[in-house]
């Protein structure tokens, strides 16, 4: 009867660790756009103080939006001075580019120096 107990906790135990690994799994895929909840295609999420995914590829004639989710406020500055530069970007608003030329496109929030993105925009 004690052993039979034992079993009985053990797969109990092991229920558990699998339930809490399934859902640890569908948070992550929110996270990284892979469920319904996150960025779709040509589209990057501003949350936690980062760019959501970090390398977005589209390509040629792409317009890309980006959508601020954070409470504090954001911009989509170009490294390359003067290519594309949005407004201070508020909760929830939104800024688009269009992307014209194969190439790589380094930028970075001018509020935030340490938050930086890439698009790559391909044939
Ligand atoms: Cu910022």
């Amino acid at each position: 009867m004690a052993m039979e107990r034992k079993w009985t906790l053990l797969v109990v135990a092991a229920i558990a660790i699998a339930v809490v690994l399934v859902l640890a799994f569908m948070f992550m895929g929110d996270d990284d756009g892979d469920g319904d909840g996150g960025p779709g295609p040509n589209e990057v999420w501003i949350d936690g103080l980062a760019f959501e995914p970090f390398n977005l590829t589209v390509s040629v004639g792409a317009t890309v939006t980006w959508t601020n989710n954070d409470a504090v406020s954001h911009t989509v500055s170009s490294d390359d001075v003067g290519l594309f530069e949005s407004d201070t970007m508020t909760n929830g608003e939104t800024f688009q580019f269009t992307f014209t030329e194969v190439g790589q496109y380094y930028y970075h929030c001018a509020l935030h120096p340490e938050m930086h993105g890439v698009i790559t925009v391909v044939a």
